[in-house]
């Protein structure tokens, strides 16, 4: 891994030492193309993004102007994922009259443009833009067409009407996603009590604590009563308040990958041994992507952390890798290689990368996490945990779930 900067808390055990992969056709990069957008995004204050036309904003394309083309598209949402959301959110919160349910209910999506989001508002004009050459039209035009005529998209192959979310592609990445309006605020308050409640405790499920620290299990991150003792003596042990402030900054789940000999396990997936793979996760987003669900980290920044760029390639299989971005926003880098220029993306809670087709194996790095912008629907609703904890520790986090198939 190359460190851009002293922000990351503890580089040796971040995610990112991958190793390189062999698409890319060349050692090592002559030119790194990522490192002055890193340095130049390190000290961006969230409020300048929007007149930064060389960052994508995935709600409001049209003020892109950086080079890449920038193509948009709404769908509207499917049956099968309506159903696949149904299933993930227990019925005692998906009935909850203010809050979102049912079947085909709007409300139920979170609209791309989200009007409770921190940050400027986006774009909503009207017209035609092209960014560099590549036309794409408003989202919201667009939008409200989708609803009018019920035209699909975006691979959903049944239909239902009303929920809409968009896609945005880029001409010269072929096979990467950036698909912002398809999980519901109540869903993602869901995908962060599951990080705490089932993703992190299991002994199973390794996290960069691990190297250094005997971890409790089942780790609770709330439970301030207990410390984890380091495992050199003489050293001092981390308090609960420690890991959630900064720490803790991955969980595997699923096939735990080796972040030292650089290999996923050899069992294989489905049978007797193998980690669990929580199935809710899985079968929500089996139903609209392609992937099967065998192996997922989970990341965890504070503002002032990063993730270098790096190419997943540990995996077997060729199948999408789907990223799913919650609390909040952070920058995301996206290039073919180490040294082409990199499109940097704004990425919002609740907004979903797709790495698939040609762009599997790209080069991608998070540069900038800012801080105060989680939105309030994931700060201020009933965890079911202390609320005060999960307040204070969720309103400066960024969580990425970020899901692969092994073989
Ligand atoms: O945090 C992100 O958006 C990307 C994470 C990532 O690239 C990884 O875990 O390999």
């Amino acid at each position: 891994m190359t460190c851009y900067d002293e922000e990351t808390t503890t580089p040796s055990v971040t995610p990112s030492p991958r190793p390189e992969s062999p698409v890319s056709g060349s050692a090592s990069p002559v030119v790194d193309l990522f490192k002055p957008y890193y340095k130049s995004h390190r000290y961006l204050h969230r409020s300048e993004v929007g007149s930064d036309p060389d960052i994508l904003d995935p709600c409001s394309c049209r003020t892109y102007s950086g080079g890449y083309t920038v193509t948009e598209q709404s769908s509207p949402v499917s049956d099968r994922w309506s159903s696949a959301v149904n299933l993930f959110v227990p019925q005692t919160r998906a009935s909850d009259p203010d809050s979102v349910s049912g079947h085909h209910r709007k409300g139920i999506y979170s609209s791309p443009h989200d009007s409770s989001r921190p940050g400027p508002h986006p774009d909503t004009g009207t017209g035609t833009s092209t960014s560099s050459g590549g036309p794409f039209r408003d989202s919201h035009e667009r939008t409200n067409e989708a609803i009018d005529v019920g035209i699909g998209g975006g691979g959903v192959d049944d239909v239902s009407s009303g929920a809409v979310y968009t896609t945005v592609r880029i001409a010269e990445l072929p096979g990467l996603e950036i698909i912002s309006g398809l999980l519901s605020h109540e869903l993602q308050q869901q995908l962060v009590v599951d990080t705490v409640r089932e993703y992190l405790p299991p002994k199973e499920h390794l996290t960069n604590l691990d190297v250094h620290y005997h971890v409790p299990r089942p780790f609770n991150i709330f439970d301030d009563d207990v410390e984890l003792i380091h495992k050199i003596p003489a050293k001092p042990p981390l308090t609960m308040s420690e890991v959630r402030a900064k720490k803790l900054r991955w969980v595997t789940i699923g096939g735990q990958y080796n972040w030292t000999t650089k290999v996923y396990p050899s069992l294989t997936p489905g049978t007797d041994g193998f980690p669990f793979f929580p199935p809710r996760l899985a079968n929500l987003l089996s139903s609209i992507f392609k992937i099967k669900c065998e192996a997922a980290i989970v990341n965890f920044y504070s503002p002032g952390d990063i993730l270098s760029p790096h190419q997943d390639v540990a995996e077997l299989a060729k199948a999408d890798l789907v990223s799913v971005s919650l609390g909040c926003d952070c920058v995301f880098y996206v290039g073919k290689t180490r040294d082409s220029k990199p499109l940097p993306i704004l990425l919002r809670s609740g907004d979903i990368i797709v790495m698939g087709g040609d762009s599997r194996f790209a080069y991608h790095g998070v540069g900038r996490v800012w801080p105060d912008t989680c939105p309030s629907f994931l700060t201020d609703f009933d965890p079911g945990f202390d609320r005060q904890l999960y307040r204070s520790w969720v309103a400066n986090k960024r969580i990425n779930i970020n899901v692969r198939q092994m073989l």
